[in-house]
């Protein structure tokens, strides 16, 4: 016999593929890219398997990582702000992970009264499919409709709003976009946005070079063991024969840019095969392959980011120690 409420929670789930295994494709694409390139390179996304989301979670609990934490403050301090600021029934959120942070925001908007639907977009889908189960349960009424897929690709597929929406972005994920595809990014997310919509960002901030690079360069290793882990993935994936040993974690301010690079340098002169690429890749010693840009902003640029894209700032909200800042903005008046 089915539990009580068991029908009741199934509609109120709806979830949406939009990946058929192009996830590997786009892998091999980056991969044959972006290491025949003169300057190698690869975009930080293929981090995440399962290993790498562990590894990325030890990271937000690091004590040098002080990003998850400071965003984390800003939210229980300011969510009732931010509810009431914009009368949300539906948050949408982009990158929803394990869905964490979220229930900060679902709480507030709940117990605003304006509640209605979770939109989940995440290239996990075992992950939208247990926190939307678990939300419908810890929200009655709340209605989710998850997106599997991936945010640079597949934002049309979220479902047209309701009500009043916010979309959220947080964690500073923004920061991984080189500035001309970090605008485009905003753009995209600006038309998901109609009149009374906002948008929630999170950015880090810039500060002490010494307190960013501490924050990519832990004193346990884990950040360097998440760097060469895309070399795991790729040896997994493409029957490839790197050994991760071979390179050396390396994570800089460039402050120019105002950024966080972080690269694996070649200990040694090599050569690695791709077998399902049908080829070879030669590091010199001491040759770097760069693997993730994570920009820091500043308030006026972060409004010209904004600006160029069609929004505007409402609320700058920072924590205690401004290390970290949680942008609400709009579609410009
Ligand atoms: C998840 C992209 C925000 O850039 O700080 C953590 C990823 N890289 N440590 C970041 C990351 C190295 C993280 N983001």
């Amino acid at each position: 016999m089915p539990r009580a409420g068991t029908g009741l929670t199934r509609e109120s789930i709806r979830i949406d593929s939009h990946l058929d295994g192009s996830g590997s494709r786009s892998l091999a694409e980056d991969v044959l890219d972006g290491l025949t390139r003169p300057f190698k390179e690869l975009p930080p996304k293929h981090f995440y398997d399962s290993h790498g989301a562990e590894l990325f979670d030890r990271i937000c609990e690091l004590p040098e990582y002080y990003q998850t934490r400071a965003e984390r403050e800003i939210l229980e301090q300011r969510a009732e702000e931010i509810a009431e600021l914009t009368g949300a029934s539906e948050l949408v959120e982009l990158g929803s992970g394990t869905a964490a942070k979220t229930r900060v925001l679902l709480d507030a908007l709940s117990s605003a009264g304006t509640l209605e639907r979770y939109i989940p977009l995440d290239v996990t889908e075992s992950m939208v499919r247990s926190s939307a189960r678990a939300l419908v349960e810890e929200y009655p009424g709340l209605s989710v409709h998850g997106v599997i897929g991936d945010f640079e690709r597949h934002l049309e597929h979220i479902p047209p709003a309701l009500g009043p929406r916010v979309v959220a972005f947080l964690g500073g994920t923004i920061g991984n976009f080189p500035p001309g595809s970090r605008r485009r990014m905003l753009r995209g997310i600006a038309r998901l946005l109609g009149a009374e919509d906002h948008l929630l960002l999170g950015t880090d901030l810039v500060k002490d070079p010494r307190v960013l690079e501490a924050a990519y360069n832990d004193a346990e290793g884990v950040t360097a063991e998440f760097n060469r882990n895309v070399l795991r993935v790729i040896n997994r994936e493409l029957d490839a024969d790197f050994d991760p040993a071979d390179f050396e974690h390396v994570a800089i301010f460039d402050e120019h840019h105002e950024w966080i690079e972080m690269r694996l340098r070649a200990r040694r002169g090599l050569v690695a095969t791709i077998a399902a690429l049908e080829m070879d890749v030669r590091f010199d010693a001491g040759e770097e392959l760069r693997t993730e840009i994570s920009a820091k902003f500043t308030r006026e640029r972060l409004q010209g980011d904004l600006a160029a894209a069609g929004l505007e700032l409402v609320r700058w909200l920072t924590d205690a120690e401004q290390r970290f800042a949680l942008t609400l903005a709009r579609p410009s008046s």
